[in-house]
C-alpha cells in the first residue's frame, strides 16, 4: 500500500512516498533513503514520469527503502540550490535525478558534499566515485524518428510533395538537442529523402501549450506533414494543432500513441523507467557501481520504436511499418549503428 503526502515547501512541491505495509521490523532510520529531484514538474514530462515510476517500483520491491520526490520547478536558476539543500540535509543515501544538463549543475554539490551519492539518468558523467550515470543513445532514437517521418511523408498517408519537410519542436536549446537530436533526426529524414529539410523551432520553456500550438500551426502551414515534439507540457499544444489540421505528431521518450489516437502516429521510447528501477534497486542493495557511466541504446533494448500497439497497425500503412521494422532490425543487429559521442 502506498501513502502519498503533498506538501508545499518554499518553491518546491514535495511528495513523499513510503511503503506502508510489512514494515513493522524496520525503523525509519534503517531505511535506505532516496530523494528524487525532478528538474521541472512530473506531470506532462515523459522522462520525469518514468523517472519517478522507476524509483517507486524499486522502493516498492525493497522492504528497506523510502523515497521522497522534490519538484524543482521551471526556474532552472533554482535547481542547484534545490539540490544543495537536499544534500545539505544529509537525509538521503541517494539522490536520483534526470536531465542532460545535470552534470554541470551537480558539480558544485558533489564538491561541497563528498559523501553524497547520485544516480543521474539521461546524463553522461563518467569517473566521479559519487556518481552513477545513465545516458540513452538519443542519436539512434532521433534517427528512428526522422526515418519514420520520411517514410510517412513518402506514403499514401500524406498528399505527395516535392521535398519533405518535417518539424521538430524543442522546449529549449541544449547541446544534446542541437548536436545530437536535431542532426540525427535530419539524417533519418534524409535516409528516405536526400532533399528533406527539418523545420526546427524552440518553445522557450517546457509548459506553454498555447504557444506550442501557434508554432505547430506555423510549421504545418509551411509544409511539415509531421512534428516531433520534445517540449514537456507544450506537447499537448502540438497535438491540438495537428488535430485541427488532420496532421501528424511524433512522440519521443515514452510510448505515446494513446495520447491522441490517429494523430500521434509514431513514438520512440527510452526505457527510462526500467533503467531507473534497475539501477535504484542495485543502489539499495549496495551493488551499484558508482564512478561508472553507461550508454544504453537500441541493441541493448533500452531505446526503441513502438511497434506492438494496435493504434500503430490501425493508423500507419503496412508498407511504412514494414520498412520501419527493417530499419529497427538493422539497428538491433548492429548493421546500422549511430555513435552517441558528441561531435
Ligand atoms: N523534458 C520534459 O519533458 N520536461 C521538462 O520540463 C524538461 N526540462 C528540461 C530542462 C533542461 C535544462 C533540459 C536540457 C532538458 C529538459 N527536458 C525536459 C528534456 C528531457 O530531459 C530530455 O532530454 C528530452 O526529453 C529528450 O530525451
Amino acid at each position: 500500500m502506498k501513502r502519498l503526502v503533498y506538501l508545499m515547501a518554499g518553491f518546491f512541491v514535495v511528495t513523499s512516498t513510503l511503503s506502508g505495509g510489512g514494515r513493522a521490523e524496520v525503523s525509519e532510520a534503517d531505511l535506505y533513503s532516496i530523494g528524487v529531484f525532478v528538474p521541472g514538474v512530473v506531470e506532462g514530462s515523459p522522462t520525469y514520469e518514468m523517472l519517478v515510476a522507476g524509483v517507486e517500483q524499486a522502493v516498492a520491491e525493497s522492504d528497506a527503502a523510502a523515497m521522497k520526490v522534490v519538484e524543482g520547478g521551471f526556474n532552472q536558476a533554482l535547481w542547484q540550490q534545490g539540490l544543495t539543500s537536499m544534500a545539505a540535509g544529509g537525509e538521503y543515501d541517494l539522490i536520483v535525478t534526470s536531465n542532460p544538463e545535470m552534470p554541470d549543475i551537480v558539480e558544485a554539490v558533489l564538491e561541497a558534499f563528498p559523501a553524497q551519492r547520485f544516480l543521474l539518468m539521461d546524463a553522461w558523467y563518467p569517473g566521479n566515485p559519487q556518481v552513477h550515470s545513465v545516458m540513452f543513445n538519443q542519436r539512434e532514437q532521433a534517427f528512428l524518428s526522422g526515418h519514420f517521418a520520411g517514410l510517412v511523408g513518402r506514403s499514401g498517408m500524406v498528399t505527395p510533395r516535392p521535398a519533405l519537410r518535417a518539424g521538430l519542436l524543442a522546449g529549449q536549446e541544449y547541446p544534446i538537442m542541437n548536436e545530437v537530436i536535431l542532426p540525427a533526426y535530419l539524417l533519418g529524414l534524409r535516409s528516405v529523402d536526400p532533399d528533406g529539410q527539418v523545420d526546427f523551432r524552440v518553445l522557450g520553456n517546457w509548459f506553454d501549450a498555447g504557444r506550442a500550438a501557434e508554432l505547430a500551426n506555423s510549421m504545418y502551414a509551411t509544409g511539415s506533414h509531421i512534428i516531433l515534439t520534445i517540449a514537456g507540457g507544450g506537447n499537448q499544444g502540438v497535438i491540438s494543432s495537428a488535430r485541427d489540421r488532420n496532421a501528424y505528431v511524433l512522440w519521443f521518450d515514452s510510448p505515446g500513441l494513446s495520447e491522441a489516437p490517429g494523430v500521434v502516429i509514431g513514438s520512440t521510447y527510452v526505457a527510462q523507467d526500467r533503467a531507473t528501477y534497475e539501477r535504484t534497486l542495485s543502489a539499495i542493495r549496495g551493488e551499484l557501481a558508482f564512478g561508472e557511466a553507461e550508454v544504453l541504446g537500441v541493441a541493448d533494448g533500452y531505446v526503441g520504436f513502438v511497434e506492438d500497439d494496435r493504434l500503430y497497425e490501425r493508423h500507419v500503412e503496412a508498407e511504412v511499418r514494414q520498412a520501419m521494422s527493417r530499419m529497427i532490425e538493422q539497428m538491433k543487429n548492429g548493421d546500422v549503428y549511430l555513435d552517441m559521442s558528441l561531435r
